[in-house]
């Protein structure tokens, strides 16, 4: 079980104090202040971030969380820290953490053989004996195709991992709590209860996506008995509370693969199709975006799959997958807007969906043409916004339209040339917000910074730094 908080930081101070340092070296040596910056740099970076679950607490794993660093980096694996793995820690970097969205249990338990077994116990009377055989088989294949770790059904024997329904009260000082609540617990590789998975018998499980979905948390709980404890990312399977998905849609995030194969490594892709896509790396200097807008104040960005949020009072970013927030929006939108209390509008192609209070309206995409563009406009580049007029401009090519909210038309002497109006802005437009009065332009890996009433550019920056990253050369 991961029931761990320890009061860390006195700990971690006074076994840094002690460690096992580079030799002394003339030209690079390693200062009690370099000890003192690679704590709190993988505390940062390297752990998750609020801290309940940090993993440096002795020695051991500190020097286990080195090796991270360096095996990340592409560096000697030595585990100790020397002046290469400080050079990189001291390379300007994004505020964010990247490997800190998943964790591991503190030692990082696994299995330490290539056949693991498994066993179902028991059944429970919501589902049929063959719908929760298949659910777990399932669940069990979606980790098992990612590493090289075989996990075999037994039946009638010890299994590493037993897997069964149990009451409240069931002899593990877990007690469960009846429908809702806790779900289902498992216990990290070991053996005896090591491995096991525990479902709330009174739960009321389905496979469908009213009540809980037996493959999801199987599918979770299978993630703890091979070791890996929560994400913070909303898409992983590994995301602490259960959330309604859509089931053919369920997979493992990125971020579990990244998490399962820390731990076992990767399996050979013959295929190259089967393999996942990569997650954008939201600090690459070349990145551009789909969209982006303002939503209940907070920014959303949108690229592929995927959007970051901003959140307007910590201004952390979280990555998701654009259905774990609007799930009937399909991935590499065109363009997003939000008419302040009133509903979020996005497009993709000829068609746009809107949202009131996170839902969807109409049931489902609705034509561009209602807005009266012309048939011509097959898509639209951006979607802006102007809360001073209450008109939502149309950006198509070099080209705009301006659509008036209030009486419903679109207003007349349109298109205009972009530059006519927004002079500066020559090129296409990918998307465009408005903030604090000023309006911001994304184009390519650009972000323009735009006065409306004094109609010009304030600042150019790059469209990452609107997500915490830093300035690339201009
Ligand atoms: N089990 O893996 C859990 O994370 C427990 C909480 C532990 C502290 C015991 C649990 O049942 N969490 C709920 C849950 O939905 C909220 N877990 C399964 C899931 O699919 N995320
Ligand atoms: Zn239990
Ligand atoms: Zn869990």
């Amino acid at each position: 079980m991961k029931c761990l908080s320890l009061p860390m930081n006195f700990l971690f101070v006074n076994t840094v104090l002690s460690l096992p340092v580079y030799p002394h070296d003339e030209e690079n040596e390693i200062t009690q202040g370099d000890l003192y910056y690679a704590q709190k740099y993988i505390k940062q970076f390297f752990t998750l971030r609020d801290g309940s679950e940090s993993l440096i607490q002795s020695e051991d794993s500190f020097s286990t969380k080195i090796k991270e660093v360096q095996e990340f980096y592409g560096l000697q694996v030595t585990g100790k820290l020397d002046p290469e793995t400080m050079e990189v820690m001291t390379e300007p970097r994004c505020g964010l953490p990247d490997l800190a969205s998943y964790s591991l249990y503190p030692g990082r338990p696994r299995w330490n053989k290539a056949f693991v077994t498994y066993s179902v116990v028991n059944y429970v009377p919501q589902l049929s004996y063959f719908e929760i055989e298949y659910a777990i088989w399932r669940a069990v294949n979606i980790w098992q195709k990612v590493i090289p770790l075989n996990l075999v059904r037994v039946y009638n024997i010890e299994a590493d991992i037993m897997i069964s329904f149990e009451p409240r009260v069931h002899g593990d000082n877990f007690p469960f709590d009846g429908r809702g609540g806790t779900l289902a617990h498992a216990f990290s590789p070991a053996g005896g209860i090591g491995g096991d998975i525990h479902f709330d018998q009174e739960e009321n499980w389905t496979l469908r996506r009213n009540g809980v979905n037996l493959f999801q948390v199987a599918a979770h709980e299978l993630g703890h008995a091979l070791g890996l404890a929560h994400s913070r990312y909303r898409s992983a399977v590994m995301y602490p509370t259960y959330l309604k998905r859509s089931s053919n849609r369920f997979s493992l995030s990125v971020d579990d693969i990244r998490a399962i194969q820390n731990l076992y490594g990767t399996i050979q892709m013959f295929n190259q199709e089967s393999a996942q896509p990569l997650m954008p790396d939201k600090c690459d200097p070349s990145i551009s975006f789909d969209a982006v807008t303002k939503a209940h104040g907070d920014t959303f960005l949108f690229k592929n799959e995927y959007l970051w949020r901003k959140d307007q009072y910590t201004a952390d970013v979280t990555i998701s997958s654009i259905q774990d927030v609007w799930l009937d929006l399909p991935s590499n939108i065109d363009a997003a807007c939000e008419i302040p209390g009133d509903s979020i509008y996005f497009f993709k192609g000829s068609k746009f969906w809107t949202y009131t209070h996170n839902k969807l309206n109409h049931k489902s995409s609705q034509s561009i043409y209602l807005f009266r563009l012309p048939p011509y406009v097959k898509q639209i580049d951006a979607a802006l916004f102007i809360q001073q007029t209450k008109k939502i401009l149309f950006f198509v090519g070099k080209m705009y339209w301006s659509y008036n909210t209030r009486i419903k038309t679109m207003d007349y002497g349109y298109p205009k040339w972009i530059s006519s109006r927004w002079s500066g802005i020559n090129d296409k437009i990918d998307a465009a917000f408005q903030n604090n009065g000023l309006v911001y332009f994304f184009s390519g890996s650009r972000l323009y910074e735009y006065n409306y009433w004094r109609k010009e550019i304030m600042r150019t920056l790059s469209s990452n730094q609107w997500l915490g990253c830093q300035a690339s050369e201009l």
